[in-house]
């Protein structure tokens, strides 16, 4: 029976294994063929004066990134990668690889990101990218678990929509028969009528779209959401479940996932309780302070201004009391101070991880706000509607998922952490 790599240790005495030939070293007398899967990796080691006619013959034929089925005895060895090898009895080629590759697997050095996005089922081979995903999938996990452990209703709301939920970033129309539609930039609205409908707590991992007009490192233009709602709550709550939820994705891929963080050799730490916050007011003050740019009470944090924030305040932070003007219609303005509302974004030096709010749970408030930033009540009546019969108080936000892999595992690039990335310039593979 088939053995994944990682099985087969020095105190094996045979095993039979599939993988893909990582490496092929000819040396003569003696040929060794790497073997990987998604476990490690394992040396076959073939003696042309002892290896059997059949073996010989396709040890010759193989070449790199082809599958093979190989079984044999394992010898203890200092000189293999795991301290073994296989001697080959048999050596069979399940798949054979077309020369030359489109991209060189085993190749230490990446290549260039385009190239490695175009051929990326041969990109993921690799051991530090498959790593990534690896992590990823422990992320998703751990984050449902939080999420079913504690209360929360999984649900899935349409992605195609007929008004943007957003303001600021573009919408992507679609054709959809005789009506205009465009694919969703937020569940926003939808999770709000959920907390209508008596759900009290939800989330939903999904894909949200945006068309953004810039190539950036740090967006994407179809990137899933981590979204979260929920009742009899207000932005203090939201943030501190945010902390939590944070910090049980980190606790299990630290528990999962050791072997995928030494192949990526990075500094993993699990975040510590509680993060930071510092109101907007403080945040101005402090890029200010530090950079040359000319920034007041009222602008939007540039990119600038907020790795400047970032140096001072440290990795996760939270910035609050935005004001009303700049943040979207749907967060909650303090009751005293109606000019700065309950909304936060959740920062890391990098980037900004996640926004949220407490939410407007009363209609003609809600209505008013809407008209305030020039937008209007009539193509928001589906949502608009359910606040008039018997909407809880509610908070919630959504946080990036690709953006929080991103910063967990230092990648240069979004693209990074996403499989299949959508871009200004690709929808292909
Ligand atoms: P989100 O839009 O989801 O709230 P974000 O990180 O994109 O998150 P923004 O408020 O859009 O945050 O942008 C923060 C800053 O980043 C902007 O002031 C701008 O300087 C820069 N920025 C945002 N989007 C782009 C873009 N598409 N291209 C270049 N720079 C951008
Ligand atoms: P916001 O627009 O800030 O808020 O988006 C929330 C988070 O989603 C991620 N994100 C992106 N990641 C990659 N590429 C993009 N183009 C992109 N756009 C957004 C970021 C961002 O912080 N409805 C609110 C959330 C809420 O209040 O519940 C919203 O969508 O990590």
């Amino acid at each position: 029976m088939r053995i994944s790599l990682k099985e087969v240790t020095a105190e094996t005495e045979t095993a039979e294994v599939i993988g893909w030939v990582h490496e092929v070293r000819d040396l003569g007398g003696l040929s060794f063929y790497i073997l990987r899967d998604r476990t490690g990796f394992l040396q076959a080691t073939v003696v042309k004066k002892k290896a059997p006619e059949a073996v010989l013959e396709a040890a010759k034929e193989v070449s790199r990134e082809s599958v093979v089925k190989i079984s044999g005895t394992v010898k203890p060895t200092e000189k293999a990668p795991g301290g073994r090898e296989l001697i080959p009895d048999s050596f069979e080629i399940i798949s054979k690889a077309e020369t030359p590759l489109p991209l060189d697997v085993s190749e230490k050095v990446l290549a260039e990101v385009e190239t490695r996005l175009d051929n990326r089922y041969l990109d993921a081979r690799r051991p530090k990218v498959g790593a990534i995903f690896q992590i990823r999938s422990a992320v998703t996990h751990g984050i449902n678990d939080y999420f079913f452990n504690n209360g929360f209703i999984n649900i899935n709301t349409s992605k195609i929509v007929a008004a943007a939920t957003e303001g600021g970033t573009e919408l992507f129309p679609i054709a959809y028969f005789e009506k205009e539609a465009f694919l969703n930039q937020s569940p926003q609205l939808y999770k709000q009528m959920m907390m209508a409908a008596g759900f009290e707590k939800v989330f939903e991992i999904a894909p949200i779209f945006r068309a953004e007009e810039h190539n950036t490192t740090r967006h994407l233009n179809e990137a899933t959401s981590i979204d979260v709602e929920f009742s009899f709550a207000d932005h203090n709550d939201a943030m501190d479940l945010l902390e939590d939820v944070v910090i049980a994705a980190y606790e299990n891929v630290e528990k999962n996932c050791s072997d995928e963080i030494a192949t990526l050799g990075i500094d993993f730490e699990i975040p510590k309780k509680s993060f930071p916050r510092i109101s907007y007011a403080e945040a101005i003050d402090i890029a200010a302070a530090r950079i040359e740019e000319d920034i007041g009470y009222g602008d939007d944090l540039s990119t600038a201004a907020e790795r400047a924030i970032g140096e001072e305040m440290g990795v996760h932070y939270f910035i609050t009391d935005w004001p009303t003007a700049i943040k979207p219609y749907y967060a909650m303005p303090y009751e005293d101070e109606p000019e700065i509302c309950k909304a936060f974004d959740m920062m890391h030096p990098r980037m900004e991880l996640s926004s949220g709010a407490q939410r407007v749970h009363q209609h003609d408030l809600l209505v008013e706000q809407i008209q305030s930033k020039g937008l209007s009540p009539e193509s928001f009546e589906f949502y608009l509607k359910p606040f008039k019969y018997g909407m809880p108080p509610h908070a919630g936000w959504g946080m990036g998922m690709e953006r929080l892999i991103m910063t967990m595992l230092d990648l240069p690039n979004i693209r990074e952490a996403v499989l299949f990335p959508r871009d200004r310039h690709r929808v292909t593979p």
